[in-house]
């Protein structure tokens, strides 16, 4: 596959992504309207859309039923995007600029920001468990419920909220943090979510339990690696290309992968943690060369 050819089918793999995140969106109306508008403000801003390209692309690779997978597609995405308005509020990050347009406490006030984000990490559950009505046998229900499991883990105190507190955390007490720490923050923050992607699509489709198991392991590795990549475009990325603020680590002395070890260890690191996911992905029973082509490309990603 060229570069350009990957592009094309990404363009056009996203675009269905986003299809189906539409879809399953709160329509506007009644009195709570504006908590609705603002989640899908939030959601409708955009996005690379990665983490429900991840599921849509596992649960192709495993032959998931779509009406199984994709309420799980969109559920995913808002509470992504549900941590992206509560991290953005003033406190927390106090970021006015976000895929490519203000925030939505900038747009909404404080107020509404924080219940849009609880609405839709709401919604997101409310959204995954119309997947049980669509379960068709008893089988697919227990997938239904295993789905759930690692969805709501992921994103729980054992999973992202329990990396965002870490960091939290170490922003105050800057001597704290350690290797070990930051790797528990990555891996809590940012790899949880990816895991969810990654392993959601094939737990759907009834996928070979050592696989899951794979998946797991792969999907740490692109998320450390996705994060440090992050952390190096703070300090060498385009704002507009990225459609966030740039060098916030840096002007508030925050700690990153980037900072304690260097540019160009962390790209490095990135490229050791992506090679290493790409090898367990040749392990794996089903192939997807998509999925291969596209983890590949996030090494190197801009934005
Ligand atoms: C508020 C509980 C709570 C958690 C917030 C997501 C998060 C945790 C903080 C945002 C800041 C940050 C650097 C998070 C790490 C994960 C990450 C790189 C998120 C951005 O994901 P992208 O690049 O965003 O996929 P888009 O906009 O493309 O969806």
């Amino acid at each position: 596959m060229t570069d350009q050819e990957f592009q094309s089918e990404l363009d056009s793999r996203v675009q269905q992504t986003e299809e189906v995140i539409r879809r399953f969106l709160p329509t506007e109306e009644g009195y709570a309207r504006t908590v609705m508008e603002a989640m899908n403000y939030s959601v409708l801003a955009g996005g690379k859309r990665l983490r429900p390209l991840f599921l849509k692309e596992t649960a192709s690779m495993y032959g998931a039923r779509q009406e199984l997978a994709e309420p799980f597609m969109a559920a995913l995405e808002m509470i992504h995007t549900y941590s992206l308005v509560h991290d953005d509020l003033p406190a927390m990050d106090n970021d006015e600029f976000r895929r490519g347009r203000k925030t939505t406490w900038a747009v909404y006030g404080d107020g509404m920001a924080v219940i849009a984000g609880d609405g839709l990490l709401n919604y997101a559950y409310e959204t995954a468990l119309t997947a049980y009505d669509a379960a068709a046998t008893e089988s697919e229900k227990d997938r239904v419920f295993e789905a759930l499991r690692i969805l709501a883990g992921n994103a729980g105190i054992y999973g992202m909220v329990g990396g965002q507190c870490a960091d939290i955390m170490t922003d105050r007490e800057q001597e704290s943090l350690t290797p070990d720490l930051l790797h528990y923050i990555h891996k809590k923050k940012t790899a949880c979510m990816i895991e969810s992607g990654f392993q959601i699509g094939a737990v759907l489709a009834g996928a070979p339990k050592e696989d899951v198991a794979a998946l797991g392991s792969i999907a740490e590795d692109i998320g450390l690696a996705f994060q440090i990549q992050d952390d190096i475009l703070d300090v060498t990325g385009d704002q507009k290309e990225l459609g966030k603020s740039i060098g916030k680590d840096a002007l508030e002395g925050k700690a990153t992968y980037v900072s304690m070890n260097g540019l160009e260890a962390a790209a490095g690191k990135v490229k050791e943690l992506t090679e290493h996911a790409l090898l367990a992905m040749d392990g794996l029973s089903q192939e997807n060369d998509f999925l291969k082509t596209l983890v590949e490309h996030l090494m190197t990603r801009r934005k």
